[in-house]
C-alpha cells in the first residue's frame, strides 16, 4: 500500500481530522479554557485593568498560581501580561500570602481577613500611592492560589472586575474524591477509560495528566484525593507501592491535594505475615502504627485512610467479633500522631439481616455515635441503598450528632446511564443537601450536618466517587466534567445553587454567549428529572439490570442475595407497586425525626417523587392529578423519553456555540441516550404491565419490542466491573 497517492490521500485526511484533533484538547482542558474573551468592550477594559504581576514569594505554590495567572492571562486577553518586581507602574496583579505583604497594602485591608479561614482567600482592588492595584492574598500560599483560580474565573465567565471587594472560604474541611482505581488500571464503576495512574512507569515518569488533573481540582476547591479503590487491595501499602504514592503526592502537594489510601482490613496477614487482623491484637495494632509511620516518613502531609469494611466481602473487625468501634478507632490511632484521619464507611448491609435493606446502616451504626475517637469521620452515602438517581436522604443524617459524617455522593454514573447519558448532577446533589432532618428542629438541613455547624464539628468532609479516567476528555461524556466541576463548587460551599454552577461551567467551557447559555442550562437543569422519569420514577428504585447495572431489569429475581434482586425493590404483584417501608411496612420511615417520618409515612403526605420508596400502593391508586397510579407511572416513562427528546432538539441547535468536535460527540451521545430511554421505558412497562393488567395510556408510544427481547438481553463486556 505504499502507493504515493494513499500517501497523498493520507495527508488530505489528516487534514480532515485536524479540527478533529484540537478539539479533543478543547475536551481535555475542561473549564480550564483560557479562550480569548470575545465581548471586544470587556476584553478591553479587562486589559486596561491588569498590566503586570507581581509575585510575592517563591513557594512551589506561589510559582504554580503564577504560572497559572500568566497561562490563563495569555489566552483570556490574548496577550503576555509580564512580571514585574515592583508596583511602580500601575495596575499591578498582587499576589502574596498576609505574611508577605507590606504595611502599605494592609492598610488597603480592614476586617478581611478575619472574615476567612486557613484556605480562604481576598481578591480586593486597592490603591498604593494614588495607583490602582488588585491583590489577590489569603492566609497561606494555598488560600492565594484558590484567589487566583477565582479571579480567573472572574474573567472566564465575563464579570466586572471593577472594584473588587471578594472574600470566600471553604466551608467544609475535607473536600475529597474517591477513585474507585485498581491497581491493575481497571476502574470499578469507571466509564471513562482506564485508571489515570499508571503504576507501572511510577514514581519515576511523572505524567503531566497528573499535574492537570491538580490543576483542575484545585480550580474547585477539592483538596484530597484517596487514589485507590475502596474494595482495596494491600499491595497499595507496600513499599514498591509507597514510593509510587510518595510521587503522586509530591506532584500534588504544591496544589494542596493531600493524598489518602484505602486500608484493607486484612493487610496485616497479607502483607504484613501475621496471622490475625484482629484490631485487639498488639501485634495487629503495632503493624498499623508502624505502617503508619513508614507512610509519614514518605510523605509527610499524607491525610490517612478510608475503610470499607465488613460490607459486601470486604474483610473487617467483625471477622474477629469486634465492631466498627473498635476498628476505626486502632486505626485512628496509628494515624493520631501524624495528624492523619480515618474516614470510616457506613454503607453496610448484609445477606443474613432480614430486615429491609435501607435500614440495616443505621441501626448498626446509630448505636455508635459518640464512640469514635476524635480523627475519625463517619462517611455516608446520600442515600440508604445505593447512588440511584433518586433517593430521599440517609436517616444516619441527623441520628448521629456526637460523630462527625461525611457525606459520599456518587460522581461516577453506575446508575445513571454510564459516560453515554446526559445528567447534570449537582441538582440531585443540591436536593440532597437542602434536605431537611428536622434532628434540631426545622432548618437542620444536611448542609449543615457535614459542614460540622449544626452539631459544632471541627472535621467535616465531603467526597465524590469520581467519574474521571484517561479518556482524552477525562470522565467520557463532555457534559460528565460538569458534574465533577459542580461536585467541586459544591464541596466548597454547599449552600450554593446548581444553576448558578451550571452557568459558570457553561461559559468557562463553551461559551459566553447568552443564547447558548440560557438554552443548555435549561437542558442541563432538567436532565436530572428526565433520568428519574425514564428510569425509576415515582420513587422506584434499584431496577437495573445485575452486576454491571446497565440498563432495565426489574425482571430480576434470581440472584443469590435477596437484597440485590430488582424484585425485592419493586414488589410489583397483582395488587399494586413499591416497597411498604410506613408503619404498616418495615417501618424504615421510624429511622427519620417525626416531622419528617409523619410525611413519608402518610401516603397522601409523603412527597410522590418518593411515594413508591416508601408505599406499596394499588395500581387504580389515585395521584395528585386524580390519574391511576398505574397511568401516571406510564406518563412518567413517556415524560423522561420526552425530555430527552427535547434535549437533542435544543443541543441540535447549537451548532454554532460550540467547536464541531465537541458538537458532534455530545449530539451522538444524546442520540445513545433517547434510544435507551425509550428502552427503560419499554421494558419496564411491559413487564410492570403482567401485573397491572392494564392499557397504556393514548399519549405512551407502544414497545415496538416484547418483553423476552428486552430481558435476552445480555451485556458480557460492559465496562466498570
Ligand atoms: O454501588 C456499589 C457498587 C460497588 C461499590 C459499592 C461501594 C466499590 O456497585 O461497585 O464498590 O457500591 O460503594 O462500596
Amino acid at each position: 500500500m505504499n502507493h504515493p497517492l494513499f500517501l497523498y490521500i493520507l495527508l488530505q485526511l489528516s487534514f480532515l481530522i485536524a479540527p478533529f484533533n484540537m478539539s479533543a484538547q478543547e475536551d481535555y482542558k475542561l473549564w480550564l479554557q483560557y479562550k480569548k474573551v470575545q465581548h471586544t468592550k470587556i476584553a478591553s477594559n479587562y486589559q486596561s485593568k491588569i498590566n503586570g504581576i507581581v509575585a510575592l514569594g517563591n513557594s512551589e505554590t506561589i510559582q504554580v498560581a503564577t504560572k497559572e495567572i500568566q497561562l490563563g492571562l495569555s489566552g483570556l486577553l490574548d496577550s503576555t501580561i509580564a512580571l514585574q518586581q515592583n508596583t511602580d507602574k500601575e495596575n499591578m496583579l498582587i499576589l502574596g500570602n498576609k505574611l508577605l505583604l507590606d504595611e502599605n497594602i494592609l492598610k488597603n485591608i480592614k476586617n478581611e481577613f478575619d472574615l476567612i479561614n486557613e484556605e480562604g482567600y481576598i481578591i480586593k482592588t486597592i490603591q498604593l500611592k494614588n495607583k490602582k492595584h488588585i491583590l489577590i492574598t489569603g492566609k497561606t500560599d494555598i488560600g492565594v492560589l484558590y484567589g487566583v483560580y477565582n479571579f480567573l474565573k472572574l474573567l472566564q465567565t465575563n464579570q466586572s472586575i471593577e472594584n473588587l471587594a471578594i472574600t470566600d472560604s471553604p466551608r467544609i474541611n475535607i473536600r475529597i474524591l474517591n477513585h474507585w482505581d485498581n491497581l491493575d488500571r481497571t476502574v470499578e464503576r469507571g466509564y471513562a477509560g482506564f485508571s489515570l495512574w499508571n503504576w507501572h512507569k511510577l514514581p519515576d515518569f511523572i505524567d503531566q495528566r497528573y499535574v492537570d488533573y491538580a490543576r483542575a481540582n484545585t480550580s474547585i476547591g477539592i483538596n484530597g484525593t484517596v487514589i485507590n479503590n475502596v474494595n482495596a487491595n494491600a499491595l497499595i501499602l507496600t513499599p514498591q507501592y509507597l514510593e509510587k504514592v510518595e510521587a503522586l503526592a509530591k506532584t500534588f502537594k504544591p496544589y494542596g491535594i493531600k493524598v489518602y489510601l484505602t486500608a484493607r482490613f486484612s493487610a496485616p496477614i497479607e502483607i504484613g505475615g501475621l496471622k490475625t487482623a484482629d484490631p485487639f491484637n498488639t501485634d495487629v495494632k503495632n503493624w498499623w502504627k508502624e505502617k503508619a509511620k513508614e507512610i509519614y516518613q514518605r510523605i509527610p502531609d499524607f491525610g490517612g485512610f478510608l475503610v470499607k469494611a465488613n460490607s459486601e466481602g470486604q474483610p473487617g473487625p467483625q471477622n474477629y467479633g469486634r465492631n466498627h468501634v473498635d476498628g476505626a478507632n486502632m486505626l485512628a490511632d496509628a494515624v493520631a500522631p501524624f495528624g492523619g484521619i480515618v474516614m470510616w464507611r457506613a454503607f453496610v448491609y448484609s445477606e443474613h439481616d432480614v430486615n429491609d435493606r435501607a435500614k440495616q446502616a443505621y441501626s448498626e451504626f446509630v448505636p455508635y455515635d459518640g464512640q469514635f475517637r476524635d480523627n475519625v469521620i463517619v462517611q455516608v452515602k446520600n442515600g440508604a441503598i445505593d447512588f440511584q438517581p433518586r433517593e430521599p436522604f440517609h436517616p444516619i443524617f441527623g441520628a448521629m450528632p456526637k460523630t462527625p459524617l461525611m457525606m459520599e455522593f456518587q460522581i461516577t454514573q453506575e446508575y445513571l446511564g454510564f459516560s453515554s447519558h446526559l445528567v447534570y448532577l449537582p441538582k440531585l446533589y443540591q436536593e440532597v443537601l437542602e434536605s431537611d432532618t428536622y434532628s434540631k428542629g426545622k432548618g437542620s438541613t444536611v448542609a449543615k450536618i457535614i459542614d460540622g455547624t449544626l452539631d459544632n464539628h471541627k472535621i467535616t468532609g465531603i467526597a465524590g466517587v469520581a467519574n474521571i479516567g484517561n479518556d482524552i476528555n477525562w470522565t467520557g461524556h463532555p457534559f460528565a466534567q460538569a458534574n465533577w466541576y459542580g461536585f467541586g463548587r459544591l464541596a466548597w460551599n454547599p449552600y450554593q445553587d446548581s444553576e448558578t454552577i451550571a452557568e459558570d461551567w457553561l461559559r468557562m467551557t463553551f461559551s459566553n454567549e447568552k443564547k447558548f447559555i440560557k438554552a443548555v442550562k435549561e437542558m442541563m437543569l432538567e436532565s436530572r428529572e428526565a433520568v428519574v422519569n425514564y428510569m425509576t420514577p415515582l420513587g422506584l428504585h434499584h431496577i437495573m439490570d445485575t452486576g454491571h447495572h446497565y440498563g432495565p431489569g426489574p425482571w430480576v429475581s434470581n440472584l443469590s442475595r435477596p437484597e440485590w434482586n430488582p424484585t425485592y425493590y419493586h414488589k410489583a404483584d397483582t395488587k399494586g407497586i413499591g416497597f411498604d417501608r410506613s408503619k404498616t411496612g418495615s417501618n424504615a420511615t421510624a429511622q427519620y425525626a417525626p416531622e419528617v417520618a409523619n410525611i413519608f409515612d402518610d401516603a397522601t403526605t409523603c412527597p410522590e417523587k418518593d411515594l413508591l420508596w416508601f408505599h406499596h400502593l394499588p395500581w387504580d391508586y389515585k395521584l395528585k392529578n386524580g390519574k391511576t397510579l398505574w397511568n401516571s407511572l406510564a406518563l412518567k416513562y413517556q415524560e423522561g423519553v420526552n425530555q430527552v427528546a427535547s434535549m437533542n432538539s435544543t443541543w441540535n441547535k447549537m451548532e454554532n456555540y460550540v467547536d464541531e468536535a465537541r458538537f458532534k460527540e455530545v449530539q451522538m451521545l444524546l442520540n445513545i441516550q433517547y434510544k435507551e430511554a425509550k428502552w427503560w421505558r419499554d421494558a419496564c412497562l411491559l413487564y410492570f404491565q403482567q401485573y397491572s393488567g392494564k392499557e397504556l395510556p393514548k399519549e405512551v408510544e407502544k414497545p415496538i419490542q416484547t418483553l423476552n427481547f428486552f430481558k435476552s438481553l445480555k451485556f458480557p463486556f460492559a465496562p466498570g466491573i
